[in-house]
């Protein structure tokens, strides 16, 4: 495969820019290999400087629900382009976006728009505190929520202390108001929430993890925490940067019958512009300033062309739901050859992870059976090496998944049955050979 030209932009990047990108894990490290750059995208295609085309299950980390480029929100993009590109005023588009928001996921009574999933969560959680008058929250191991101080933190020594940061950078003060539990855990939960009684703000989690790989929820888990955030006075914020539209029209609410008091929500719900979203109840909304004293602003939030991609994107998706069966349809076809092959695997909806658990070679006689990884713990256990090398032979396969153990694969509505069956193949065969080796 030829990556002269991505080659020649990496060492120019690197010079520029930490790490020659910018967001960490598109520099491949943990796959052992420099990255492609991207020249454009098309439906399931992603093709790089050097002409190489790859069927993307990355879909840019899940906006990508649609498929690249969908013409529909690239000529509404366009069209609102030529009317000026942002005003720092209020715009119709916004309203409309709130309004299908609403619509969708009815528990977001009121919502404001931001431009990243950080700044959503950073700012429900703000929010959370402001309502509550509480300080401490709490957070699962292997949920991401974005890079603001506060949930860039890990578990401290034991459960019950406070978090560490798992940042450079991070002040251990920061770190010290969020509480880290086990996802899967109820007593995990429990065990903080009673420790701080009467001091957690809120809980917010993943409602189906997709950042320690795909986790879902165990049967009853979401339950229990609306239950236990009730008992306690705290709220619960479901981070649906990622299931947000994804799992289905509804989100996860309507996925799982589970309702939160706050959701954050980003990639798809901005059609693939930097537009993100948090909201929920109006009482707790109420909150934000200017009409209550919880402060959040942003120069670029509600901007019109990203309001314009969001708001193509779910109108695309509102009229045809048929979208979530196929894609969930074609997402099971690729659960079923991980399985054939042994791994791991969890899919939920049209996110999936296949998981290299010690013993996926069977060298070890050990049986492959139903192993599960159902927190972060177990997904830590995963061969990473042995995942690095799948990677890379799906790549040069042209097959491109996310270069990580801990990223889910996303389905989209642009990949055709054919290119499923391809893939499929591409998976037992790139499977079969790092076990081989
Ligand atoms: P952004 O600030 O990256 O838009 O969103 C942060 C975020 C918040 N909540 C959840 C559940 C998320 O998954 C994310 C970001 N997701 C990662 C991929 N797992 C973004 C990819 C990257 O960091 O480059």
């Amino acid at each position: 495969m030829d990556t002269t030209n991505s080659e020649q932009l990496f060492t120019k990047a690197q010079k520029l820019i930490p790490g020659g990108v910018n967001s960490p894990v598109r520099a491949f490290k943990a796959v052992g290999r420099h990255p492609f750059f991207v020249d454009r995208a098309q439906g399931p295609w992603i093709i790089d400087e050097d002409g190489n085309r790859y069927v993307d299950y990355v879909c840019s980390w899940g906006p990508g629900i649609l498929g690249h480029a969908h013409p529909k929100v690239i000529e509404a993009v366009q069209q609102v382009c030529a009317k000026g590109l942002t005003f720092g005023a209020p715009t119709a588009g916004e309203v409309e976006l709130a309004e299908l928001i609403g619509a969708c996921v009815p528990d977001v009574e009121m919502v404001r728009l931001v431009s990243s999933g950080t700044e959503a969560v950073m700012s429900a959680v703000r929010v959370a505190r402001g309502f509550t008058g509480r300080d401490k929250i709490i957070k699962f191991a292997g949920n991401y929520h974005g890079h603001s101080d506060g949930l860039l933190v890990k578990a401290g020594s034991g459960l019950m202390t406070q978090s560490v940061p798992d940042s450079a950078g991070v002040p251990a003060g920061y770190a010290a108001s969020t509480l880290t539990a086990v996802y899967n855990d109820e007593e995990s939960v429990r065990s903080l929430m009673e420790e701080n009684s009467g001091q957690v703000a809120a809980i917010v989690v993943e409602p189906v993890a997709a950042n320690m790989g795909v986790v879902p929820p165990k049967e009853g888990f979401l339950e229990f925490l609306r239950r236990i955030t009730k008992e306690q006075g705290s709220l619960l914020i479901f981070d649906e940067v990622i299931t947000g539209f994804r799992l289905s029209l509804g989100s996860a609410s309507e996925y799982t019958g589970v309702h939160a008091d706050l959701y954050t929500f980003g990639k798809i719900v901005g059609g693939g512009m930097p537009l993100a979203a948090y909201g929920g109840r109006q009482d707790i909304m109420s909150c934000v300033a200017p009409l209550g004293a919880v402060y959040q602003a942003g120069t670029l939030s509600g901007n019109p062309v990203a309001v314009m991609a969001g708001i193509t994107t779910l109108k695309i998706l509102m009229e045809d739901t048929g979208i979530y069966e196929r894609i969930d349809r074609r997402a099971a076809k690729l659960e079923a050859a991980f399985r054939q092959t042994g791994l791991c695997v969890n899919r939920v909806g049209s996110l999936l992870s296949a998981f290299f658990l010690p013993g996926w070679d069977g060298k070890e006689g050990k049986e492959i059976g139903e192993r599960k990884v159902e927190n972060y713990e177990d997904a830590c256990q995963c061969d990473r090496e042995a995942f690095a090398d799948y990677f890379n032979r799906m790549l040069e396969r042209g097959i491109y998944v996310a270069p990580s153990q801990f990223e889910a694969m996303f389905v989209s509505d642009a990949h055709s049955d054919e290119l499923i069956d391809r893939t499929c193949s591409a998976i037992k065969e790139s499977v079969e050979e790092c076990r081989v080796v």
